[in-house]
């Protein structure tokens, strides 16, 4: 049996990006697994905190993350669905594998490059100077590696851009096994899903992000249909008339292409050519309307569940609770095995 975990960070309410990329893949997983198989999602707070976050707003963010993955269809009785900040051994394991990874592995990963990078030619209204680049940023692949390790993690729905990560922590889990000489750990695969990544409607060189300055840049799951035609209508394409799909040539309106056929179908292998082709002779604003109105199909079932079930805090304090006592149980196990096998379990 298959053993499914993956994470997201409480850094603001999903956008456009994160269901297309990454939630939507979730529930289906969630909802097409196997007797036997566990599936687990967990909302990571000790991520989040890598980079500067105001309390009060982090502890409504979680409540929010919570809120938005019970709304697109993420269920707690077929989903072990917690916070990992609840569950203690998540940084307890972290700090074992600290210590059996060597910094040359972390100082590699292109996310910490690129951030070093940022932070050295920090400018007044770059987002990272050097003062940020703190030592939990650096070892964040490392903790990324004991969330899926702390449950035996067999599959990984994660991004391409999170390859390095999970290549990383098939290193780790390796490094364990063999050092112990124990195959404690499985080999944690990476499960990708076809979906294209969503770009950013102000800066197609971007990726949308829940981070980014701009509220223009990203749809989330909560705006109301006006808000969500409005960013759509302001979408930066190109100059050119003709509608075409070159999405290396023309991101903006390659965007809007896969955005569209993503919220239409679930159909991986459709044809986005086909669809370019389709608006040959229209106008932009024309797709830009499709685009918004199939968006709009998409979220606004989900915006109105997130509004019913944000309204209903102490339920949420509950499934988050529940699910925290279920992965404590889980994760403790496993603790436990690995505090034997270290050296570290009796006194
Ligand atoms: N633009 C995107 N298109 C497709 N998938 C995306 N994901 C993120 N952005 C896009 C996927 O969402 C999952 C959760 O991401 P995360 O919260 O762990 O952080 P992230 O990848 O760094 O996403 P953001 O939105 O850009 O958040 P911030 O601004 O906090 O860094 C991942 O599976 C990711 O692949």
């Amino acid at each position: 049996p298959r053993v499914i975990f993956s994470g997201i960070q409480p850094t603001g309410i999903p956008h456009l990006g994160n269901y297309l990329g990454a939630i939507r893949n979730w529930v289906k997983l969630q909802n097409t697994a196997a007797p036997g198989d566990t599936v687990i999602y967990c909302i990571v707070g000790y991520h989040a905190i890598t980079l500067p976050q105001d309390p009060v707003h982090l502890e409504t963010e979680r409540l929010n993350m919570l809120a938005s993955l019970l709304a697109c269809g993420i269920n707690p009785k077929l989903s072990l669905l917690y916070n990992q900040d609840q569950v203690p051994e998540h940084t307890e394991l972290a700090w074992i594998l600290n210590c059996i990874t060597p910094v040359g592995w972390l100082s590699r990963m292109t996310t910490w490059k690129s951030k070093l990078a940022v932070a050295r030619n920090a400018g007044s209204e770059d987002e990272i100077d050097e003062s940020m680049l703190n030592l939990g940023l650096f070892a964040y692949p490392v903790l990324q590696a004991a969330d899926i390790m702390i449950h035996k993690s067999t599959h990984v729905p994660v991004g391409d851009d999170q390859t390095q990560h999970l290549e990383l922590a098939q290193d780790i889990a390796r490094a364990f096994n063999h050092k112990y000489g124990d195959d404690l750990f499985p080999m944690p695969q990476q499960l990708s899903t076809s979906a294209k990544r969503v770009l950013s409607l102000r800066d197609p060189a971007q990726k949308m992000s829940k981070s980014a300055p701009s509220d223009k840049s990203r749809i989330l799951i909560t705006d109301d249909p006006a808000a969500i035609t409005a960013k759509i209508r302001g979408a930066v394409t190109d100059s050119i008339t003709e509608i075409t799909y070159d999405p290396e040539g023309r991101p903006g309106v390659g965007n809007l292409i896969s955005v569209l056929a993503a919220c239409t179908s679930e159909e991986p292998t459709l044809d986005l050519d086909a669809i370019g082709r389709s608006y040959q002779g229209r106008r932009i604003q024309d797709l830009k309307q499709d685009v918004a109105d199939a968006v709009i199909a998409k979220i606004d079932p989900i915006r109105k569940e997130y509004e019913r079930i944000r309204a209903e805090p102490s339920w949420l304090r509950d499934v988050s609770e529940a699910g925290t006592v279920l992965a404590r149980e889980r994760a403790s196990r496993t603790m436990l095995e690995v505090k034997r096998t270290v050296g570290l379990a009796r006194m």
